[in-house]
């Protein structure tokens, strides 16, 4: 149980770092279930993406939606990402109606030469200007939920909120001669074990690091002021009939609530 206090110390310093990590906070038997159902999917996905997944994938997403999993399964997934436990940490980082984006999964891509590169979520969507905007702004949260122990995320503390140096903008945008798989030195390795939670904001200067037998779920969350909601696919949101399955279907039925009102 997180007291007050553990909240708003959480809270400051995922403001102060742009990500916390919380060791040991699931147990093997809530791993492990969850396990069961994530590699039900994980399965699936491989068979029907079999040249994606050969060639060049290093995740999949949309986990929580219909396509791979059944009902039962999806519920089950639905009721772990709005545990008590799991909402004690969102509350924590968007104190007010945070809401359900999406997840994904990170496994150890096929191919070995495949390396992993630095990145901020937003610099798919924004050119350079727009970058700086978004991080000043808006930012997506990650909770990642390794499921085996693997060598975890490297992060650059404080990027969330402050713009890259020369150094880190030219690998990360492969400026200069430089490529976006090269070591930098304001980078920060973050090993992770199965049970650790790990917290980071999506904009933040940060790389997946392959090897081990990673396989990790991640769920995006969102605070509902912020103008996100139609990154969110209808298909992983609960329908009707599973959100009385749901203990507490809040950061969906946020979600649900948005959607709405578009
Ligand atoms: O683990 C990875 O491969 C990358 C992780 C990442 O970029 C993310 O979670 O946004």
């Amino acid at each position: 149980m997180l007291t007050l206090e553990n909240r708003s110390q959480l809270n400051r310093n995922y403001d102060d770092q742009g990500y916390f990590v919380i060791r040991d906070y699931y147990d093997a038997s809530e791993i492990l279930s969850l396990r069961k159902v994530i590699s039900t999917f994980h399965e699936l996905w491989k068979k029907d993406n079999t040249t994606f997944y050969q060639e060049e994938a290093f995740n999949s997403s949309l986990i929580t939606g219909s396509k791979y999993l059944a009902p039962g399964d999806r519920v089950k997934l639905f009721n772990f990402i709005s545990s008590k436990k799991m909402m004690d940490i969102v509350d924590s980082v968007i104190p007010v109606n945070p809401a359900f984006m999406n997840t994904q999964l990170f496994f150890n891509p096929v191919n070995p030469q495949q390396k992993d590169f630095w990145h901020r979520d937003c610099q798919y969507d924004h050119e350079v200007e727009g970058q700086k905007e978004a991080i000043l702004h808006t930012q997506v949260v990650h909770l990642r939920v390794p499921l085996f122990d693997e060598l975890g995320i490297e992060l650059i503390p404080g990027t969330h909120k402050r713009w890259d140096n020369d150094e880190e903008f030219n690998v990360r945008q492969e400026e200069k001669g430089k490529v976006s798989c090269e070591n930098i030195s304001t980078g920060k390795k973050i090993n992770l074990a199965a049970g650790d939670l790990l917290v980071f904001s999506a904009d933040m200067i940060h790389r997946g690091l392959y090897g081990l037998d990673r396989l990790a779920l991640d769920i995006l969350v969102f605070d509902s002021a912020d103008d996100f909601v139609d990154y969110v696919d209808d298909d992983c949101l609960p329908d009707i009939s599973m959100l009385g399955e749901i203990d507490d279907p809040r950061l969906f039925t946020t979600t649900i609530q948005l959607k709405l009102q578009k």
